[in-house]
């Protein structure tokens, strides 16, 4: 079959069978052709999935075969951006001005080769192991909205100089619509000349958001397995063999790069943000974190892989979002994106979900690693308010996946109750016609963060009776790691945004914010915890609705202000009575 790529000008590209639907689909969201820079040839013969380079490779191969993994190509000669002055004097303005709208620094990205070098930074077990040789092959999918072009082709090196080529089918590049005009030809012509890799290139008239945009990237892809990367990312020597393994072996599961940071400003390659000993999941606002891998999933890998057990593939409830591999068909059996999402957030909590209750498993890889660039902002606008757009999506997952959880989401987040997010009848549908399993399966098997009691007694803000203007509130450092301490601040408006304030007790007594659980140390310091794995023997506490006193049970200790106005770090002491150990709750359950 013929592969052609696609510059701004008109030209027919033939893609794969599912044409027709492809337009339908399009056509039902959109209300209109898919792009006019991409000419659609529909009805014809998918391409045969093997390459002519797997081919050969097949044709004189031992079909059991082992081969290490491919750890790339070094010292290449460095590639320039085609139209860049990266030899002309650094201007700091121009930096300066290209990082106001790209939010990272564009003019260094600009200036540096697109096909440098990066350490192989993985644990050293990850260079012995061995893979099949044939394991299918890959269509790397890349998504953009104004993206610099020599980020997405830094991305588009890396691949093509560290993978091997009989696993390669193909990229797709699409196009979300980018308002800002930076043309491809050049550099795509540039990479002609050193692969022989399609790049099928596809631009959207409008823009979708992410949802839109992968689930339609996904029908111009024809190889075995998607994997889906954020068009600004740089992948390390090794990457892509432990990677797709997994989804070789099983078809159902989803597998993560390890993600490594690229320095926005620098642009420097930074190995370990996410680290390799975390999981992903989310908290109950739905926000994606990561939390380290329980103790029950460490001996379930030293059981199951032996002396290599520490780099084999960690079960994770959820993924980040951007960076993933999954088999093409499962994709789609599995019901590719909820298409009524916008713009950003929540795809990742959906499908995460959807993928372990629909009888999949989601896995982090940690012999196979990425770089990302994190952005220093969004060089995009969502289509209206950040935090209502992030909160549509999010209450659509609610709706979908979540069960009588629906409710406790509301309780914790009021503004989502009223929210008019659409019909969900369609991915309700298709949760039933999946057979998937309850919420609560996913949470009592999968989610260690998110086994919560959820009878709440006592809930909302907890003002002080001492100094009324203040709140208890985890000063942001809920997301920091184990064991901080939290403070008060003053009380947010209660009907705004109060994550850092709000508080539980249950039914049950546990004390709790959003996605720490309370206890004290050694020095009778108010702690946060995971709420996993850790020491729980003094975690029970008792709100007292009368003498409104917050008591640490096996102590008989109460919480206690302190003496400054705004603390960061309270005390559990002897109750006397005192104003300063008095607290009051927003919401009461008797
Ligand atoms: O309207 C849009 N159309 C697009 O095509 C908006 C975005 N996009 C593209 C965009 O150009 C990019 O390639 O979608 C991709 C993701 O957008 P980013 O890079 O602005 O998102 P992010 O990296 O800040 O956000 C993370 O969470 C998102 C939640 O919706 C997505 O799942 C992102 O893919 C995800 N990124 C990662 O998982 C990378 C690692 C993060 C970590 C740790
Ligand atoms: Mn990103």
């Amino acid at each position: 079959w013929i592969c052609l790529s696609v510059f701004k000008v008109h030209i027919d590209i033939e893609i794969m069978g599912d044409a027709k639907e492809h337009e339908e689909l399009h056509k039902k969201e959109h209300g209109q052709a898919d792009s006019d820079a991409v000419h659609l040839k529909p009805g014809l013969e998918p391409p045969p999935r093997v390459n002519r380079h797997q081919q050969k490779e097949i044709e004189d191969d031992n079909p059991n075969e082992l081969v290490p993994p491919y750890l790339g190509k070094k010292n290449l000669k460095p590639i320039y951006v085609p139209w860049s002055d990266y030899k002309s004097p650094y201007l700091k303005e121009k930096e300066d001005e290209l990082h106001e709208s790209y939010r990272f620094n564009k003019y260094l990205s600009d200036r540096l080769p697109l096909n440098r070098d990066v350490e192989d930074t993985r644990p050293g077990a990850c260079q012995l192991q061995r893979f099949p040789k044939h394991m299918g092959t890959v269509s790397v999918v890349l998504i953009y909205y104004n993206e610099a072009v020599s980020v997405v082709f830094r991305t588009i090196y890396s691949v093509i100089n560290r993978s091997p080529r009989r696993l390669l089918h193909e990229f797709v590049l699409y196009d979300d619509g980018s308002v800002w005009e930076e043309s491809i030809g050049p550099m795509e012509a540039e990479a002609k000349k050193v692969t022989d890799v399609p790049i099928r290139y596809v631009r959207n008239t409008t823009r979708g958001g992410l949802m839109r945009a992968r689930t339609s990237a996904a029908n111009f892809a024809s190889g075995d397995i998607l994997i889906y990367l954020d068009s600004h990312c740089e992948v390390l020597p090794g990457w892509l063999e432990p990677l797709i393994e997994p989804i070789f072996r099983d078809p159902t599961a989803v597998t993560c790069p390890v993600i490594d940071t690229i320095e926005w400003s620098s642009m420097d390659l930074v190995s370990g943000r996410a680290p390799m000993s975390a999981i992903g999941s989310y908290n109950l606002l739905l926000n994606y974190n990561w939390y380290p891998i329980p103790e029950a999933e460490q001996q379930r890998r030293r059981a199951e892989h032996g002396k290599n057990w520490a780099i084999s593939p960690i079960r994770s409830p959820a993924m980040a979002g951007g960076l993933f591999a999954i088999n093409r068909k499962y994709f789609h059996d599995l019901g590719a994106y909820d298409t009524k999402m916008n713009v950003w957030g929540g795809e990742n909590t959906e499908i995460s979900i959807r993928i372990w209750t629909c009888g999949g498993s989601l896995l982090f890889t940690p012999c196979s690693k990425v770089g990302h660039i994190f952005r220093h902002g969004y060089p995009y606008d969502f289509q209206g308010d950040h935090f209502q757009t992030v909160l549509f999506n999010y209450k659509r997952v609610a709706k979908v996946w979540m069960d009588a959880d629906e409710e406790f989401y509301y309780k914790l987040r009021p503004m989502a109750r009223e929210k008019d997010v659409g019909s969900v009848s369609e991915r309700l549908n298709l949760r039933k016609s999946l057979q998937c399993k309850p919420y609560d399966w996913f949470v009592n098997n999968i989610t260690p963060n998110l086994v919560l009691e959820k009878d709440l007694a006592h809930y909302g803000q907890m003002r002080s009776v001492y100094k009324t203007n203040f709140c208890i509130d985890n000063l942001g450092n809920e997301y920091k790691g184990h064991g901080l301490s939290i403070g008060t601040y003053p009380c947010h408006p209660a009907d705004g945004a109060i994550d850092n304030q709000f508080v539980m007790v249950t039914k049950g007594g546990i004390f709790r914010t959003i996605d720490r659980c309370l206890s004290i140390t050694s020095r009778n310091v108010l702690a946060m915890n995971h709420c996993f794995d850790f020491d729980k023997t003094s975690y029970t506490w008792y709100y007292n609705v009368n003498d409104k006193t917050l008591v640490h049970v096996r102590s008989g200790n109460c919480l206690d202000y302190g003496d400054k106005d705004m603390v960061t770090q309270m005390l559990v002491l002897p109750c006397n009575g005192s104003a300063k150990q008095k607290w009051t709750f927003t919401y009461n359950h008797a």
